[in-house]
């Protein structure tokens, strides 16, 4: 047999199951398509990162011998669309099937599937490269009526051995998330990230999508990824030395002018093979057993790979396509205008929609707690924030942005992945953040011209899901204190929330879903 190996994109390690025992005359090929930047619009900088970290390992393996065609987007023969370029190459080189790695999406693993028994077969091979593929996840979830991450966590920290004493969890609590919830002191110095030099690959790969993707929403400009494994490694050197000592502390925290804070920011490079779960995992654990990092922090971030990641995974791989279609609380609304450009008084929205924009990049409570939280108040069809999460950060694959956007962030699973939504009140983001005092609304007020909009949105929602969510024992208390409210402060707050949301759907509608 003469295979031809599909690479994709974000499968990018020398330690790819479709790379090893492969026939001398085996061709190994990556595909620049502008199909893939266009099915969303991606931020110009995920474009940009994930064909320059191609372009690098193309030549990372040409290095070890491999023979690799790699067809460049602008190459005149170019089909621009994964499935149709590989099988031009698998003809051009002779080629009698196609070998590729469970990909990172559904629709595209769907499409590889279908070709199993064509003329010209496709394999697909699975990726080995997690803690947990997702027949292992089948199996712990079969027979569970309900799949808490918690437990999932547990088991996979018993299986791995990270932060394990015998059978007991180091330091004798499995979770220490308790411990990390403070908000950043005034004045916290935060340290800059590592800066990466652009070779003369990564500038033609800048200059080239700023002529394809230009249109797109997010700008090019300051853009700093790894973009090769051994910058992969430098960040997460970066991570380790300078930045999981607060990790866990300021974990929840929110600033108004550091976009990164104590986030390590290398989900990007994991997502797209440039380093392992196993080594940033093991990586962090040594810092635990050597005294130079808190266990708050080190179980909080082994918790984020070990546990989070691969639940995600599983969920993903397990539930779809039907996932994908799940709408529990039936939000229909499109998403505001406001989340591609920025423009909105609301501060703490401005600022993650703009650091988003400058980054390709926004931190966990980011977009769990502030886009999210108002896309969830605002019953934003799930569909339309989930393509925004994907097309604007640069570590979003579906497998891994869907179920945290759909399930965690929207409640749109009914409950399968988190137990109650996250919606929260303006005054979360005031304890949590320093942008409320450059606001022009008060967090501490609910109705009125100067009301922070979150506070009434946040107990409109409360009440026009009351059916769904007030049988829910977590939600308890909250729909006490709605109970105990008068009828009038009820009434002002409806009004409030309802006159909010007239504003919202009036806004100019952009001509095309990308921005312009
Ligand atoms: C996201 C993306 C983009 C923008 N461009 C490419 C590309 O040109 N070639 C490629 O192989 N992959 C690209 N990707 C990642 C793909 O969408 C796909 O590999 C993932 O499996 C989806 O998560
Ligand atoms: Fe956000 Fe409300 Fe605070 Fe303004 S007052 S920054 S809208 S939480």
């Amino acid at each position: 047999p003469r295979p031809l190996v599909l690479v994709l994109g974000d499968q990018l390690s020398l330690a790819l199951p479709s790379l090893r025992d492969l026939p001398a005359n085996a061709v190994v090929a990556l595909c620049e398509v502008s199909a893939e930047g266009r099915y969303v619009p991606h931020h110009p900088q995920k474009i940009a990162l994930i064909l320059a970290a191609m372009r690098h390992f193309a030549e990372a393996l040409r290095k070890r011998g491999y023979r690799v065609h790699y067809s460049a987007l602008d190459d005149p023969d170019n089909t621009q669309a994964l499935v149709t370029e590989a099988q031009r190459l698998a003809r051009l080189h002779a080629c009698d099937e196609i070998r590729v790695v469970r990909p990172g999406e559904w629709r595209l693993w769907q499409a590889m599937r279908e070709r199993e028994h064509a003329a010209l077969p496709w394999r697909l091979l699975e990726d080995d490269r997690f803690y947990t593929t997702p027949d292992d996840f089948a199996a712990w979830a079969s027979g569970r009526r309900s799949l808490r991450m918690e437990y999932f966590y547990r088991e996979q920290r018993r299986r791995s051995g990270l932060l394990m004493e015998g059978e007991e969890p180091a330091g004798g609590r499995w979770n220490l998330d308790h411990d990390n919830r403070e908000p950043l002191p005034t004045g916290t110095p935060v340290p800059a990230p590592p800066h990466h030099r652009h070779d003369t690959t990564t500038r033609a790969v800048i200059a080239l999508v700023a002529e394809h993707f230009g249109d797109h929403f997010g700008s090019l400009e300051g853009f700093h990824w790894p973009v090769t494994r051994r910058q992969a490694l430098v960040d997460l050197r970066h991570f380790i030395e300078h930045l999981l000592p607060a990790f866990g502390r300021y974990q929840d925290a929110i600033s108004d002018s550091e976009p990164f804070l104590f986030h390590s920011r290398l989900a990007a490079a994991l997502n797209l093979g440039l380093l392992s779960p196993r080594e940033v995992c093991e990586a962090a654990e040594r810092e635990y057993h050597e005294g130079r990092a808190p266990l708050n922090s080190v179980e909080g971030f082994i918790r984020q790979v070990l546990g989070w990641r691969e639940y995600v995974r599983g969920v993903y791989w397990t539930r779809m396509p039907d996932y994908k279609r799940g709408n529990a609380l039936g939000a229909r609304r499109g998403l505001p205008n406001f989340f591609w450009d920025g423009e909105t008084e609301m501060r703490c929205l401005r600022r993650a929609i703009e650091m988003t924009r400058d980054n390709a990049y926004a931190h966990h409570i980011q977009r769990l707690m502030v886009t999210g939280n108002f896309a969830l108040l605002c019953d934003v069809a799930p569909e339309a924030l989930c393509d925004w999460y994907l097309a604007v950060y640069a570590d979003a694959c579906e497998w891994v942005e869907l179920p945290n956007t759909l399930g965690m962030v929207l409640h749109a699973d009914g409950g399968l992945m988190g137990s109650k939504p996250y919606c929260a009140s303006g005054k979360y983001i005031d304890r949590m953040s320093d942008h409320c005092r450059h606001c022009r609304f008060d967090p501490k007020r609910v109705t009125g011209p100067d009301a922070c909009p979150f506070n009434s949105l946040y107990w409109d929602f409360l009440e026009r899901h009351a059916e769904t969510l007030s049988t829910n024992p977590r939600m308890k208390l909250i729909y006490g204190s709605l109970s105990r409210m008068s009828e009038e402060k009820r009434n002002a707050m409806r009004d409030q929330a309802g006159a909010f949301l007239e504003r919202l759907d009036a806004a100019p509608a952009y001509s095309h879903a990308r921005g312009q």
